[in-house]
């Protein structure tokens, strides 16, 4: 298992769109234990390929209390989508920052699973706003589309500046070592 890196806002290969994935082998099973293991440890409830720069059609998810309830998403589909709902969304790709978007509250979705079975499921909550969130990943849309110019522009702002931040006390570090 191995950590992989998150890719951040306004990164352009978060724009990519995924592709279906046609092939279920060892190395996609990797993939998403890999996946789960950058989830878990970020900590996330849901995670897209596109955000570790992986350009297929494939999702994990854990929205459980007892984070012991992981879910995988690969070629989801939503066959139906009902009602709407407005909650505070963050994201990975868009560290520390949160902000309300509109969804649909409850949907249906079909997908396969890591061996290639195809299932269907009814999500509501956190489930449904998390799968949503992470199949706009998958074609390439961020939550941040959904404000304001003026928000997005803000925001990609301050990120900019958070990463200087940490890059300059990471120098500070570094060389407060090499003394
Ligand atoms: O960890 C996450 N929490 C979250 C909270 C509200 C709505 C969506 C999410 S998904 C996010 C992880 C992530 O960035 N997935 O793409
Ligand atoms: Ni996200």
């Amino acid at each position: 298992m191995a950590r992989l890196q998150i890719l951040e806002y306004p990164d352009p290969r978060l724009r990519t769109r995924a592709k279906p994935v046609e092939v279920f082998d060892a190395a996609l099973s990797r993939q998403v234990e890999d996946m789960f293991e950058t989830m878990y440890a970020a900590p996330g409830i849901g995670l897209a390929a596109t955000q570790v720069d992986y350009h297929k059609r494939l999702i994990v998810m854990d929205v459980s209390e007892d984070k012991r309830q992981p879910q995988v998403f690969i070629n989801p589909e939503i066959l139906t989508a009902e009602g709407t709902g407005t909650g505070e969304e963050g994201c990975l790709s868009v560290p520390g920052i949160f902000d309300e978007v509109k969804r649909a509250a409850r949907i249906r979705a079909r997908a396969q699973d890591a061996t290639g079975k195809v299932f269907e499921t009814d999500l509501d909550g956190l489930a449904a706003v998390c799968l949503q969130h992470e199949m706009d990943h998958l074609e390439g849309k961020l939550f941040v589309d959904y404000l304001s110019d003026l928000k997005r522009e803000r925001i990609r702002k301050k990120l900019d500046k958070d990463r200087k931040e940490r890059a300059s006390k990471a120098a500070t570090a570094s060389a407060a070592r090499a003394y």
